[in-house]
């Protein structure tokens, strides 16, 4: 069978600045269906226009749209499109947005088909000619009703899945997860290790499969990165699992075997880790492995509030991360979420404290956005307290307020991200950082007019400290 995949995206947001990279879900997907015999094309919009879509259709019998929550609504008017244009093949949505909401994604869309979490083996069946309605994984509307086949089991190993066929993509228009860490010209290879996570965090995307974590042997991926160092030439790598250490007697194993295959790689950890789960020894492999930076997922400085959202960390161990990051000379982000449901004035003020208490090399600071398929998502659903016109609202940077907060406005939490991104610029460490790597100083002097509108440090004006208004009207 003939497919096109497409990665749904902003058209009029396509980068010059080359941050992107390619979606490993598609790449999956192609890998299983041409391993079978069949011709796969991908066009991801956020490298490539929407007219390379429709000057790819020819033969095409089915269609395959992956999406996020913030590109749904560019994936509704792809269907349409499709269809205005005479495409009467199948069209299939799947991706964490689609999992999440299925019912309402193919309602808005009318795309035909939605497959709930991974869908290597659903597209297999799909070549394999069976109708979606046998498929296990796949939702359709039938009469006006919504139906829903039973979930597939997942239950064939990592190690035997192909890797990735990111050949369908065309790579020189990607570039690196860490445009700060590196040289502008450097494109990532991107890589999971791992599949789900054991964690429960509240504000993260979870759906009933990815709560197992299903790991990959470190001989596995060190086979892959040796690919994709001889085909591509890669030597920059991101490992882009949820939570990269959530084993870490894995994470150790995965560092030691890179270690012991000589790869001479480096590579970048772009996802929270988890504080609690870092010791001496794994930072120390880390950084023998070629890791130059990690991000740690820290979301709250006040225990109380970590606790509120399932993140269960203590700063304590945070601390001692941070540090041993330091030690072993790994570039450590920390990141924080502000305006989270459960965020109070005082919380928010202690995020901000932690810039001088934390000491990592970088942080940010992001608002709350309630992510379909999230447990605070389907809280705030339930309890009503949703307020989300368009999903085009979605973003990390600068959105707006999705959700009725009992405490704190739009204007707070913006402020107080604001704030905390001054706090966390202006700092002796950030200047010692720089000094010593001349590539992050180069990428930030390069790069300032995008860091100050992400930052929104231009936006002076407002008093150091916060003064918060109360929101109560909106309680
Ligand atoms: C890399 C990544 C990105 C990359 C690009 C996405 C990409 N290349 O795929 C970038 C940086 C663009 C990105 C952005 C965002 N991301 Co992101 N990202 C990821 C990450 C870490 C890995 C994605 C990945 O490669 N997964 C591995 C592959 C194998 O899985 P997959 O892509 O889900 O694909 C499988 C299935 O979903 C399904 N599938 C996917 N597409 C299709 C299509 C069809 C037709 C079928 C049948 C099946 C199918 O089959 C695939 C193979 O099994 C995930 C976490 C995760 N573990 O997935 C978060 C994740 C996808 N991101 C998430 C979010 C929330 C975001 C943001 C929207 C955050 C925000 N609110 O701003 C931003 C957007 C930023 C912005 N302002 O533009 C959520 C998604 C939740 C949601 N409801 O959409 C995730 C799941 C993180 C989380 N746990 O909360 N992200």
């Amino acid at each position: 069978m003939n497919f096109l995949f497409v990665f749904a995206y902003e058209e009029t947001n396509i980068s010059q600045m080359k941050v992107h990279t390619p979606p490993l879900g598609i790449g999956y997907m192609a890998a299983f269906l041409k391993q079978a015999g069949h011709s796969v094309r991908a066009v991801d919009l956020q490298v490539q226009h929407k007219q390379d879509v429709f000057d790819n259709m020819d033969g095409v019998e089915m269609v395959g749209i992956s999406i996020l929550t913030n590109y749904f609504e560019h994936a509704v008017d792809l269907v349409s499109e499709l269809r205005e244009r005479g495409f009467n093949g199948k069209i299939v949505l799947g991706g964490p947005h689609v999992t999440a909401l299925a019912e309402e994604s193919l309602r808005d869309s009318g795309a035909d088909y939605a497959c709930v979490s991974e869908g290597e083996e659903v597209m297999l069946d799909f070549a394999a000619g069976k109708p979606g309605e046998e498929i296990p994984g796949i939702c359709w509307i039938e009469n006006g009703e919504f139906r829903q086949n039973p979930m597939r089991a997942f239950n064939k190993p990592l190690d035997e899945y192909p890797f990735p066929a990111i050949e369908v993509f065309q790579l020189e228009r990607y570039g690196s997860y860490n445009m700060t860490l590196v040289s502008p010209s450097t494109r990532d290879g991107i890589i999971m290790t791992s599949r789900g996570c054991p964690f429960r965090c509240d504000f993260c995307y979870r759906d009933d499969i990815n709560k197992r974590m299903r790991m990959r042997s470190a001989e596995n991926i060190v086979a892959e990165i040796k690919q994709l160092k001889e085909r591509y030439g890669y030597r920059k790598y991101s490992f882009i699992d949820d939570c990269f250490n959530a084993n870490i007697k894995q994470a150790k194993r995965i560092c030691q075997a890179i270690i012991d295959a000589k790869l001479d790689i480096i590579f970048t950890l772009p996802n929270g880790m988890r504080a609690d789960l870092v010791d001496d020894e794994l930072a120390g492999l880390m950084k023998k492995a070629g890791c130059i930076g990690a991000n740690i997922g820290v979301e709250s400085w006040d225990e109380g509030v970590a606790e509120k959202m399932d993140k269960r960390l203590k700063k304590d161990e945070v601390i001692n991360a941070v540090q041993l990051f330091r030690k072993h000379g790994i570039i450590c982000t920390a990141y924080f979420i502000m305006g989270h449901y459960w965020d109070t004035k005082e919380s928010v003020k202690r995020n901000i404290e932690a810039v001088k208490e934390l000491g990592a090399d970088f942080f940010q600071f992001t608002n709350f956005v309630p992510v379909p398929g999230s447990p605070a998502y389907n809280m705030l659903r339930r309890e009503g307290l949703l307020d989300i016109k368009s999903f085009r609202e979605y973003s990390l940077f600068g959105s707006k307020l999705l959700f009725k907060h009992p405490i704190l406005s739009e204007t707070d939490i913006h402020s107080s991200i604001r704030i905390a991104n001054q706090k966390a610029a202006f700092r002796l460490r950030t200047l010692v950082v720089m000094l010593k790597r001349p590539i992050i100083l180069w990428n930030v002097f390069r790069q300032f007019g995008q860091i100050m509108a992400l930052t929104k440090i231009t936006e002076f004006g407002r008093p150091p400290d916060l003064k918060m208004s109360t929101n109560k009207t909106e309680a």
